[in-house]
């Protein structure tokens, strides 16, 4: 079976990549095969096992946000081959810029899923350390960071070339830029703005867009008449449409872009094809506006099981391995909700104090209002719960 797309009128205008498909048979192809050549079992193993880290942390991030521990959580089951694929060939010098559901790439950057959750249980605006990981922190506004992801891309060539006329080039390999963001978000201008600034200035900045079918409750047939990676060409640089559920596939096609990043080839565009299995975040109910017949379609091209296949029949990986990882990642996802449960979310108040690093009257006016009407009940409960929360001032 092949992949369903909304787009059919224009797909033959650019070939879609993939190298590992729905029954786990490995495919040629010319172009992207030789950037998978040389991984080796202990590669595919590490894919795998990430893949599915990130799947039961997922899980454990809903089950989390139903027993009201975390105040939001955004699945993304589904994606685990175009997050771990992409991120898995990035040099820990790459600078990433994520949106909000790339949680497989931040572990991938040695992000640790517990702070990853500071930020959905509303302990910190952040999480991470950006210098730390050479990764972004998240941003809910849609496509903010790209025109930061192509500046910063931008400035890196340019402290190159300072560098090199200078006569002091750096030892290290040039470094390359990553911006995620989704379908979605690729219809902003901002996306316009940063693609025409990334092509005339060659900046060394890859845009990497998970189409998963949906922008919350908007299909992608209405978003978009042509794949986005036809996009690229209007701009002047290559873009690449592979199979967003095939991990080797997203593997060789960012391989393949940050080779050309790094020597200063321009910017490249890939359009992973995916699908987003679960709802859009926790507070998002899908039934309302697709159909099952569509989920159980995607269901059958799931990126984890064909790796799993693959591994069996090519690799003879038996069932020791598969439920060692299985046990593993339960271990870490206990240990995650024992750190989760174990974080005190700071006073309500004092986010007032993280609005701006000055003090600012309105702020501080809406502190006040706010102090006035907590001071208005009785009792210590959260004013916001009517059930117990006094008088109701
Ligand atoms: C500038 C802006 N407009 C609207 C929204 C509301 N919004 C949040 S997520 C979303 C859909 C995004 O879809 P996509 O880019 O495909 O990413 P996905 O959620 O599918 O990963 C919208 C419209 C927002 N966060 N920011
Ligand atoms: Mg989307």
């Amino acid at each position: 079976m092949t992949a369903p797309s909304h787009h059919d009128a224009a797909a033959g205008t650019l070939p879609r990549h993939q190298l590992l498909d729905e029954r786990g048979e490995v495919r040629e192809d010319p172009a992207l095969s030789p950037y998978v050549e040389d991984l080796t079992l202990e590669d595919l193993q590490h894919l795998y096992r990430s893949m599915t880290a990130a799947r039961r942390v997922d899980k454990e991030g809903t089950s989390l946000q139903r027993q009201g521990q975390l105040v939001l959580w955004v699945p993304l089951r589904g994606q685990e081959a175009a997050q771990v694929g992409s991120a898995w060939p990035t040099r820990p010098t790459d600078r990433l810029f994520p949106s909000y559901r790339e949680h497989a790439v931040a572990f991938e950057r040695g992000v640790r899923p517990a702070e990853l959750m500071q930020l959905f249980r509303g302990i910190t605006a952040g999480g991470w350390d950006p210098e730390e990981h050479q990764m972004n922190l998240y941003t809910m506004v849609l496509a903010s960071q790209v025109p930061h992801a192509v500046g910063y891309a931008m400035g890196t060539a340019l402290d190159r070339r300072a560098a090199e006329s200078e006569g002091t080039p750096p030892e290290t390999e040039p470094e390359a830029v990553v911006a995620y963001f989704g379908d979605g978000a690729s219809t902003e201008g901002e996306i316009h703005e940063s693609m025409v600034f990334a092509a005339s200035y060659d900046a060394p900045v890859l845009f990497f867009i998970q189409n998963n079918q949906w922008a919350i409750s908007v299909p992608f047939a209405t978003q978009s008449r042509v794949p986005l990676a036809t996009r690229a060409a209007g701009y002047g640089f290559e873009g690449l449409r592979v199979d967003g559920n095939d991990v080797l596939g997203v593997v060789a096609a960012t391989r393949y872009a940050l080779e050309k990043l790094r020597a200063g080839e321009g910017p490249v565009l890939i359009e992973a094809e995916t699908y987003r299995m679960g709802a859009h975040t926790t507070a998002d109910d899908p039934t309302k506006y697709r159909e099952r017949d569509e989920e159980d379609e995607w269901g059958h091209l799931d990126p984890i099981e064909r790796l799993r296949v693959h591994l069996r029949t090519h690799h003879d990986v038996d069932d020791e391995f598969f439920e060692t990882v299985a046990r593993e990642n339960d271990e870490l996802a206990h240990e995650l909700r024992a750190e989760v449960l174990a974080m005190t979310p700071p006073a309500f108040e004092e986010s007032f104090a993280k609005a701006y690093a000055e003090p600012h009257s309105l702020v501080e006016a809406e502190r006040a209002e706010y102090l006035d009407y907590q001071a208005g009940f009785t009792t210590q409960d959260d004013p916001r719960d009517t059930e117990t929360g006094g008088t109701g001032a």
